[in-house]
């Protein structure tokens, strides 16, 4: 079986990370966010495929769910010590290494899938991971702050001001121009299933529909997604600050309408949102926090079991 999962960060990773014990004889395509991406000190940085890579490779920081293991940060307080910013963003060493091999192959004119594949090589994910486009599109943030209204880089707002500074808008810079990396569209094609993770569907899912034919490529798939919002509030992190900036309700209902028919065709939400109705979506109601593999592997099944039924 041909699976296709989106994925952002930490909910996108976990899940795969079930997905994969779920369907072990799978061939399992991850296209990913990169409108996270951000340069610094000259390194170029794609947190949400690294979390995928990390989590799925082994080499993860579980408790904060993203960046190393085992990591130190020698490099960050030596930078801080000449005077170098941003101080807010904190690379550690192992991780900087990521960013080195990465920066070097993109300089020498490697595609980021390709160098995405390269770096998996040693990971190992057991996932094709393909970033959602070859071309430069970041999430930027418009805030009103004591510099007036201006763009931030999405990074800024969420990690520097934890997104306390309301989002008046959230942009793709670069989307019209972007274009889905080699592979996304033939493996959306090819796919007997969709997933769309619990991931956030702002700046991760909704960030990936934005390039141009990934939508549309979907629609015409038996799409299975997953609620990142249970009992009215998002599992971890800011996502209702994300979905409050573009007038959606932080609510499983809700998210199922932002993604719409026909793109989506099942839904799996939480027992507490049992009652979430799309006329068009079969909506199922189940166990949906992933404390560990296995829950995420129960959750992953359910969504395959569900795909299978609407296909
Ligand atoms: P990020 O890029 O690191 O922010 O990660 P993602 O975009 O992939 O996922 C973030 C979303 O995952 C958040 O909106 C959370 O609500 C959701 N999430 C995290 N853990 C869980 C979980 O155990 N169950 C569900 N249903 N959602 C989760
Ligand atoms: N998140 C933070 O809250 N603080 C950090 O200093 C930070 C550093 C960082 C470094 C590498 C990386 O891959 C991810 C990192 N993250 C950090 C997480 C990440 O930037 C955000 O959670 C996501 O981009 C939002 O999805
Ligand atoms: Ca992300
Ligand atoms: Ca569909």
């Amino acid at each position: 079986m041909r699976i296709v999962s989106l994925a952002g960060g930490i909910g996108g990773a976990r899940f795969l990370r079930g997905l994969r014990t779920a369907a072990p004889d799978s061939e399992i395509t991850v296209i990913g966010n990169t409108g996270d991406d951000i340069s610094l000190y000259g390194l170029r940085v794609c947190p949400d495929l690294d979390t995928v890579m990390y989590t799925l490779g082994g080499g993860i920081n579980e408790e904060q769910g993203w960046g190393r293991r085992e990591e130190s940060h020698v490099v960050k307080e030596e930078l801080a010590a000449y005077g170098v910013e941003p101080q807010w963003f904190g690379l550690g060493d192992r991780d900087f290494a990521t960013h080195i091999v990465r920066t070097q192959m993109l300089d020498a004119g490697y595609p980021l899938s390709a160098v995405t594949e390269a770096l998996c090589a040693r990971w190992q994910p057991g996932v094709r991971l393909i970033p959602m486009t070859d071309d430069r599109a970041e999430t930027h943030v418009v805030v009103s702050d004591e510099r007036g209204r201006r763009a931030i880089h999405f990074q800024e707002w969420w990690v520097r001001l934890r997104a306390s500074v309301p989002a008046e808008q959230i942009i793709l810079v670069g989307a019209d121009q972007a274009a889905p990396a080699p592979g996304v569209l033939e493996a959306v094609a090819a796919a007997d299933a969709v997933i769309l993770p619990p991931s956030n569907p702002v700046v991760s899912i909704g960030t990936i529909l934005q390039i141009k034919g990934i939508r549309e490529a979907l629609e015409s798939k038996t799409v299975v997604g997953v609620s990142p919002i249970i009992g009215g509030a998002p599992v971890r992190g800011m996502a209702d600050a994300c979905l409050t900036a573009i007038g959606v309700e932080t609510t499983a209902q809700a998210v199922l309408e932002l993604y719409g028919t026909p793109l989506v065709n099942g839904w799996l939400v939480a027992e507490e949102d049992a009652g979430v109705a799309l006329d068009g979506v079969e909506v199922q109601a189940r166990p949906l926090i992933m404390h560990d593999v296995p829950a995420a592997a129960d959750i992953a099944r359910a969504a395959l079991d569900l795909a299978a039924r609407l296909a």
